[in-house]
């Protein structure tokens, strides 16, 4: 069976989601695409480095990524370092002939989003952006009834992200709270899932309304390292610096097809933890999806007889999307590695049939106009179009 090696840029959190999905893949999907190989890990920080060859079973490990981009035997660059680095590492990876898994957002801005496109495109690599959550199988099943017509024509939606992690003052500044590093705050970096789950199940979005909120101004001083996402909280001698990013973006939007929905991404919600969720009503029946049972997608059928129509609960099993593949009782539980798990077989399915997966570059890029979009709506109070991507 084919082997696939690994160029890994990136050593936190990120790091070891790809990597145990490096591991498991072919445990689940069996024979898998390719076997993934560990090879090489980077960081800047040559301690992470050295400890993540080591936790995370890589054959080596640098401080430099260009060692990756530049070394022959690597076939796949994987990137899960801050969003300001994706572009040059990207780039570099696809000149250099690598095909990338990139995590998300994309990038900071859609022009750098469309420069990676372009350069995806062009030297015929295979792309995805790790927006994992559309591939829950229950995801996945909404999906599979939305294409089957059994909801009928799609005529609303409202979806949330919702977490509670930076919703202390004394939560650190770290990359996540810093426009030059992340590009936007709540929108870039939880709201984006809820774009690409809502862009792959109802359709492309034509414009947008937004208004976007700095709840906390300013946070203790996070000197570089990996962000502990609110679990450090820093004391109150640190020295504060101001916040250049939004802690809430609350959207509506209008799809090509006419769909018409919300979007509320925020992290200072007290109470919710991964509160990924979306309710999708069309002219035959209804789906609720909700990650923190994700497991289960609630459907309810126009059909139904009235005197028992409901929603009702689905349990994901193997007779359900990687059913095949994932566990063979409903309800055992898929978790945020499967996921990844997931992920990884697609990206590694789509490589081995040098096919195309999504979400790709051209898909990052098309979040990256709606991001914009919505940055500037709430900076104009009005209506924005979504442009179209520039081939
Ligand atoms: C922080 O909000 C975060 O780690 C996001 O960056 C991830 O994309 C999300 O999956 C979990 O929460």
């Amino acid at each position: 069976m084919e082997k696939m090696n690994i160029g890994m840029v990136g050593a936190g959190f990120m790091a070891k989601a790809h990597s145990i999905a490096y591991a498991g893949m072919p445990m689940f999907f069996w024979p898998a695409p390719a076997i993934p190989v560990k090879k090489i890990i980077a960081d800047v920080n040559e301690t992470l480095a050295k400890e993540a060859k080591e936790k995370f079973a890589f054959e080596t490990y640098t401080t430099n990524w260009q060692d990756i981009v530049n070394d022959p035997n690597i076939d796949v660059v994987d990137i899960c370092t801050p969003n300001n680095t994706h572009a040059e590492i990207a780039i570099a990876a696809a000149k250099a002939g690598k095909h990338i898994l990139c995590e998300k957002p994309l990038s900071l801005t859609p022009s750098e989003a469309k420069d990676m496109y372009i350069a995806a495109r062009d030297n015929k690599v295979t792309t995805m952006v790790a927006f994992n959550y559309r591939r829950t199988p229950a995801v996945q099943l909404a999906k599979k009834y939305i294409d089957e017509g059994a909801l009928g024509d799609i005529l609303d939606f409202r979806g949330t992200y919702l977490q509670d992690w930076s919703a202390d003052p004394s939560s650190p500044l770290s990359w996540r709270f810093q426009k030059d590093i992340c590009g936007s705050g709540a929108l870039g970096d939880i709201g984006t899932h809820v774009v690409d789950m809502l862009r792959f199940l109802v359709g492309d979005f034509a414009r947008v309304n937004a208004r976007t909120a700095t709840y906390i101004k300013d946070r203790p001083i996070q000197n570089a390292g990996i962000d502990s996402l609110g679990n450090v909280k820093a004391d109150n001698t640190t020295p504060r610096k101001p916040v250049d990013v939004d802690d809430q973006c609350i959207f509506m939007i209008e799809c090509k097809n006419g769909a018409f929905g919300s979007i509320e991404a925020t992290r200072n919600a007290w109470g919710r933890n991964n509160y990924i969720t979306f309710e999708i009503h069309g002219t035959k029946g209804s789906v609720y999806f909700n990650y923190e049972r994700r497991d289960e997608l609630q459907v309810c059928f126009a059909d139904d007889k009235s005197d028992r129509r409901g929603f009702r609960t689905v349990y994901t099993g193997p007779n359900h999307p990687y059913g095949d593949g994932l566990w063979p009782i409903p309800a055992l539980g898929i978790g945020y590695t499967e996921t990844k798990i997931v992920e990884t077989y697609d990206f590694f399915k789509a490589i081995a049939e040098s096919g195309e997966t999504s979400p790709n570059f051209r898909d990052g890029y098309a979040i990256e106009l709606i991001s914009d979009a919505i940055l500037t709506s709430a900076r104009t109070r009005s209506w924005v179009e979504v442009p179209e991507i520039e081939e």
